[in-house]
């Protein structure tokens, strides 16, 4: 006799998601997504610019994302939006971290620091960060070299060019074979290294080096990238591709934001990360369920 075929079988041509990630002092179950509440201490960043600058307002906003449902906060001091001028590495310390050790002491929830510059990233971890958010993947020779010794975990973005250049190379034959394959590229070189695959996270990066409409295909098409054994990171929160498509400015942008989380957990995202924290965190819980809902037969 046969066994019966389960209701609704996973698509077989997508791969499994790996629902685990490593942190220094804790292993994370994804299948409930991660929520990353960005918090920018920057003037110019292309959202949230301005609003977290100083370190009271920058602990009101860590403390209200936190009652709200956040699971890591992600600490940045220099946009990467296009076209942003470059920070120096004196400037982006003197922003991030006294916020770090601040945020560090009050809470024991992960600090990542969003930057590409290892001495950032090193003083960083010296003052909290338990994970490194690379917009360029470990381009840098000496970041890679700074996670695996200090031990930390690490999130590999997908982008090509520089934020200052990545609009001009938006061009692929085909865009998630390329974007595979270079992810792939990063994620070999991290893990020859001697960083643990465990402790890694990939993004396809949203926004960085695509067309506004790639950014529906990554989204549509994101379990493609489960292929290479990691969890996986989203970022779409408040992008542009949400006004060129459809018109939205910057503040109207939550529903779309909302609507390209959805996508990401059911395609098995294990982690998003948003300006909105509160309604972000209610809109994945429902949508992991409805991903992860098994069908019940009786009679
Ligand atoms: N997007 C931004 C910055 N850092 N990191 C990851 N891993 N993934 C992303 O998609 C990502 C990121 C850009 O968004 P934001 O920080 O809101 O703006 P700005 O770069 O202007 O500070």
């Amino acid at each position: 006799m046969t066994s019966p075929q389960p209701l609704n079988p996973p698509p077989p041509q997508i791969p499994q998601p790996t629902y685990e990630w490593h942190l220094p002092d804790r292993v994370w179950d994804l299948r409930r997504p991660r929520l990353m509440a960005i918090v920018n201490v920057t003037p110019d960043s292309f959202y949230d610019g301005g609003r977290y600058q100083g370190l009271d307002a920058a602990l009101a906003r860590a403390e209200q994302a936190l009652e709200q449902g956040a699971d890591l906060l992600d600490i940045g001091g220099e946009s990467t939006r296009p076209g942003a001028p470059a920070v120096d590495s004196d400037e982006e310390c003197r922003r991030v971290l006294p916020v770090l050790e601040l945020l560090a002491r009050r809470f024991s929830v992960p600090l990542s620091i969003d930057t590409l510059k290892p001495s950032v990233a090193e003083k960083a971890i010296q003052s909290g960060a338990c994970i490194v958010n690379d917009v360029t993947g470990l381009e840098h020779p000496d970041m890679g070299a700074l996670v695996a010794r200090t031990g930390v975990s690490v999130v590999l973005m997908h982008m090509r060019g520089t934020p200052a250049t990545m609009q001009q190379h938006t061009h692929y034959q085909d865009l998630m074979a390329e974007v595979t394959g270079e992810l792939e590229l990063r994620l070999n070189a991290a893990l020859r290294l001697g960083i643990p695959r465990g402790r890694i996270a990939l993004d396809p990066g949203i926004g960085f080096a695509k067309t506004a409409a790639d950014n529906l295909v990554l989204l549509r098409r994101l379990g493609m990238l489960h292929c290479l054994g990691c969890p996986l990171l989203v970022g779409a929160s408040r992008k542009s591709f949400l006004g060129k498509l459809f018109g939205f400015a910057p503040e109207d942008r939550l529903e779309g934001s909302l609507a390209a989380a959805a996508a990401a957990v059911m395609a098995g995202a294990g982690i998003v990360r948003v300006h909105d924290v509160e309604a972000t965190r209610r809109l994945i819980d429902v949508t992991a369920g409805i991903r992860d809902a098994s069908e019940r037969v009786t009679g």
